[in-house]
């Protein structure tokens, strides 16, 4: 253990009992970096607000009740296929795997996972990567029902739990990215993320993406615009945590939810559009945020795949694919890649 203390030196250290326990980054570390970000990504004239800040607890909890929305169909579809691959995905593993996860949340879908892993070996040690504090509710409620689960929490960006994660030790990991979460990557910033994976991966770890697909605009544009307006209040929320966080003073009637599918770029594209003229205070972040009304602050990319570009996509990193799985409809994918 003094071995990963060593290398993880900017992480405290949370040992809960003997089956959990966390690792999460020295928390000036973290504010500073929420603050420099915003003055960054606000303080120019294309203005954007990085997703990965969505989830504080209400943000999460909101993104929880989105999966459960009738138009939002990823997350159903994927559990659709995940189903399949109790039978299917135990041919690719042994005893010794570990379960790593990427934007673990909620970790609902992992449940399926971790009961073919209960099923082969008996017990599971899991390895949560998330951004959110939801994580240790998360692991609290796995706990109760996986009696063999060993946790160890990462309390951190996909990119500081990957550098984690690197080196640790020799034990084979299976690393799950699920929810076409990577669907928020620019097509550039994802080859450049797949090829970090790829590097923090050791010959014969596997590695199992989500990924969302090209279909019908109506059925994408619903998804991402819900009559409830859940999607709309997991937007806004984002203002709200600014507010909260570094001494802001957005007013939420100000601003609106607007989403749409382009085409050509194939990604559902997420604003929050400037009712008015106005000037907003971002006391924390040192800057004064002047928006002219219908100005667009961008939030979030969901990008859509095609076969092809999946296949071209982990191809181009050097990734082996093993199989792809589809839900009948062929709304949604899941890809099963090792390292060469
Ligand atoms: C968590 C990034 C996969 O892009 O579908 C859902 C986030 N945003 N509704 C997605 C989201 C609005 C979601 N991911």
């Amino acid at each position: 253990m003094s071995n990963t203390l060593q290398k993880n030196l900017d992480y405290k250290k949370y040992v809960i009992d003997d089956r959990l326990r966390y690792f999460k980054p020295h928390a000036s570390k973290i504010e500073k970096t929420f603050a420099e970000e915003i003055f960054f990504s606000l303080n120019r004239c294309c203005k954007f607000i990085h997703p990965k800040f969505f989830y504080d607890k209400k943000g999460s909890d909101l993104f929880e009740k989105i999966c459960t929305l009738p138009e939002y169909y990823p997350t159903k579809t994927e559990i659709e296929i995940l189903k399949q691959l109790q039978d299917e995905l135990p041919p690719y593993l042994d005893k010794t795997f570990r379960v790593v996860e990427l934007g673990s949340g909620a970790s609902v879908k992992t449940r399926i996972i971790l009961d073919i892993f209960t099923k082969l070996c008996g017990h599971v040690e899991y390895f949560p990567i998330d951004i959110s504090e939801i994580l240790t509710e998360s692991s609290e409620n796995l706990l109760k029902d996986y009696e063999h689960l060993h946790i160890t929490g990462i309390i951190d960006t996909y990119e500081g739990g990957l550098e984690f994660l690197k080196n640790y030790d020799d034990k084979k990991n299976l690393i799950l990215f699920l929810g076409s979460s990577f669907g928020n990557f620019s097509p550039m910033d994802g080859h450049e993320f797949l090829q970090k994976i790829n590097s923090t991966m050791k010959p014969g770890d596997l590695f199992l993406i989500g990924l969302d697909l090209v279909k019908d605009k109506q059925i994408l544009e619903s998804a991402y615009d819900d009559s409830q307006g859940v999607t709309a209040e997991f937007n806004l929320n984002i203002l709200s945590r600014i507010n909260d966080e570094l001494d802001a003073d957005f007013n939420l009637n100000n601003f609106s939810h607007h989403s749409l599918y382009n085409e050509s770029d194939q990604r559902i594209e997420m604003y929050l559009k400037s009712l008015v003229n106005q000037s907003v205070v971002i006391s924390k972040s040192n800057l004064l945020l002047n928006l002219k009304k219908d100005e667009l602050i961008h939030t979030e990319y969901s990008h859509k795949y095609r076969l092809s570009q999946i296949r071209k996509l982990l191809d181009d990193v050097g990734f082996e694919i093993k199989h792809t799985w589809l839900d009948d409809k062929n709304h949604f994918s899941l890809t099963l890649v090792s390292k060469i």
